[in-house]
């Protein structure tokens, strides 16, 4: 796909959900590069580096965007020619995209085994990691039954009772303000994340901490499905993950909001629920708590404390 589209095609939202946009970013990437004619290897570096940097800028929350670029762009490392350096970087795109598929299928095994037969499941937005571990226990034979909400301001929630409905399970549909209103019906939540940070917070769409909040106080276990390319290595020397604020005419039409001049209209598109809330964040490597965010860091994105310490200083991201 050509990066302009892509990048577009991310900022409205047509591609969507943080393993879709890294995978479509991966995409872009390689053929970018498969694409390129010029007659240096400084300058077809140079190239990448820019069109890597248009991707990243198009949406700054879902840390599976910036792991998938850094992932594909270690592919121009220790390139000698043009064309080692790309194919470096079409064999990196390509096993980005691999692993982040069987990830997917991998989850939903890992999950559907947290997901008792009889059991009312609660999902927000439209996450397909989620959606995987409800469709492959209800694929095994489970009885399952499913609440997911509206998902305002971008109504993913239609996106995922269309799913579920075409996968045959029964779902209920309410708005996002009816979720405490069913708590005491449901056994379980699952949700997605965008981003995981070292200690254990998840970032996912606005209204998820909402939900565990309610989740907690009713006691029903909150599972969150998450590829380890979600989780954040830059959050270990204290970076924050930025929060999208999106536009406001996504809450309110230009013409109403013209008519109320006093009014401002605020629309983050994320919100962060803290790890005490979390009971248990399945990986494609397993299942873990969320206490342990810092070991998928460092052993499966190769980003521990000392490697951090060695690129930037033993003063970490702030003396960068
Ligand atoms: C999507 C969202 C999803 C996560 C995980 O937000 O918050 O829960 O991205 O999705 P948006 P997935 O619609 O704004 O992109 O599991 O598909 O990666």
């Amino acid at each position: 796909m050509i990066v302009p589209e892509t990048a577009d095609k991310i900022k409205s939202m047509e591609i969507r959900g943080a393993g879709r946009i890294a995978r479509a970013v991966a995409e872009a990437l390689r053929d970018h590069a498969l694409s390129l004619q010029v007659s240096a290897l400084d300058v077809f570096r140079q190239e990448m580096e820019q069109t890597a940097a248009l991707l990243l800028a198009t949406r700054p929350t879902a840390v599976s965007l910036p792991n998938a670029v850094h992932m594909v762009m270690a592919g121009l490392n220790h390139t000698k020619t043009i064309e080692e350096a790309k194919a470096g970087v079409v064999r990196c795109a390509d096993e980005f995209i691999r692993s982040s598929q069987h990830a997917v299928e991998q989850i939903g095994q890992f999950g559907a085994s947290h997901i008792r037969d009889g059991d009312t499941i609660l999902t927000h937005c439209n996450s397909e990691v989620a959606l995987g571990c409800i469709i492959e226990a209800h694929r095994q034979g489970k009885k399952i039954e499913v609440f997911a909400t509206e998902v305002r301001p971008r109504n993913q929630g239609l996106i995922t009772i269309r799913t579920l409905n075409d996968a045959g399970i029964k779902t209920n549909f309410i708005v996002d303000s009816a979720v405490r209103s069913f708590i005491n019906d449901v056994d379980l939540v699952i949700v997605g994340a965008d981003a995981v940070t070292v200690n254990g917070a998840v970032v996912n769409k606005i209204g998820t901490a909402q939900v565990a909040h309610s989740a907690r106080e009713a006691r029903v276990n909150l599972m969150v499905a998450a590829e380890t390319y979600k989780f954040a290595p830059r959050t270990i020397l204290g970076e924050f993950i930025r929060i999208e604020e999106r536009a406001g005419n996504e809450v309110l039409p230009d013409e109403i909001a013209r008519t109320l001049p006093y009014v401002t209209v605020r629309n983050p598109a994320f919100d962060v629920t803290p790890s005490e809330y979390i009971d248990l964040i399945v990986t494609e490597k397993g299942a873990i708590p969320p206490q342990m965010a810092y070991v998928i860091i460092r052993d499966y994105l190769g980003w521990g404390i000392d490697e951090f310490h060695l690129a930037f200083g033993s003063a970490g991201l702030n003396g960068e």
